[in-house]
């Protein structure tokens, strides 16, 4: 999987890229991300990448011409790989798109900073645009690191348990259940009895019904789009 990253600030990348799975990731050569900083195609001898809006407003917006130089360099134009921008305005991140994503062997990011890109961008070069979240942060930057990130992990042979990729709750479509390690006892707590029983198939039931229970309670939306076993919607009956 290879990433094409363009951004004002590629500095700021490295510091979580070359940590933990996703440092390993890159050593395994499953993962190659290669950082462009969009200042490096400015044309005139200030560098200049933004400008004020037309029509007034205030704020600044990334110029057109330092972003289409880029991306069409970088990746050749027409090109084969997707080109996404990150915007509040695109469609939401869920582990859906991000199993969609994972199909590509690379994916360009465009990181916009101050008001945004020049719509010319979103008309004419971008071909997907999409957002972490209803929330406004200061530049793509995050974004494009939660996709790098949530994509890498879905990778064969990126997580050490080839099985932990599909038991990630929103895989599995429910919230996870409680985890507990030791001690046992901690300030007087104790962890729920039935962890330490050794019954394995009770153990399986019971963090099943944890996970349905802890769905039903902070995301009850999620139970509707699940294929739920018999014994599953009697517990849930139960709950109510
Ligand atoms: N941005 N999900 C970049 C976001 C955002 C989000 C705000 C994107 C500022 C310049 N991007 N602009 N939420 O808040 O993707």
């Amino acid at each position: 999987m290879q990433f094409e990253v363009f951004t004002l600030f590629p500095e700021i990348f490295p510091p979580y890229l070359n940590e933990s799975i996703l440092k390993r990731a890159q050593s395994a050569n499953l993962l190659q991300v290669n950082l462009y900083n969009i200042r490096d195609w400015a044309t005139d001898k200030h560098n200049t990448v933004d400008a004020e809006p037309y029509g007034g407003g205030g704020g600044m917006v990334m110029k057109p011409g330092p972003i289409f130089s880029a991306v069409e360099e970088v990746i050749g134009n027409p090109s084969n790989c997707p080109i996404i921008l990150l915007t509040p305005q695109g469609r939401q991140l869920t582990q859906e798109v991000v199993k969609e994503l994972s199909q590509n062997q690379k994916i360009a990011l465009i990181c916009g900073r101050y008001e945004g890109v020049d719509e010319r961008v979103r008309q004419h070069l971008v071909t997907d645009e999409i957002s972490i979240g209803d929330f406004v942060l200061t530049g793509g930057e995050l974004p494009a690191l939660a996709i790098i990130d949530a994509v890498t992990r879905l990778m064969p042979g990126v997580l050490g348990d080839p099985t932990a990729a599909e038991d990630d709750s929103h895989a599995m479509g429910l919230l996870e259940y409680p985890h507990f390690t030791r001690p046992p006892e901690f300030r007087e707590w104790s962890i729920p009895e039935i962890l330490r029983s050794g019954n394995h198939g009770k153990i399986a039931r019971w963090r099943r019904e944890q996970a349905l229970k802890r769905t039903f309670e902070r995301r009850p939306e999620m139970l509707e789009k699940l294929n739920l076993s018999k014994e599953d919607k009697k517990f849930l009956d139960s709950l109510s």
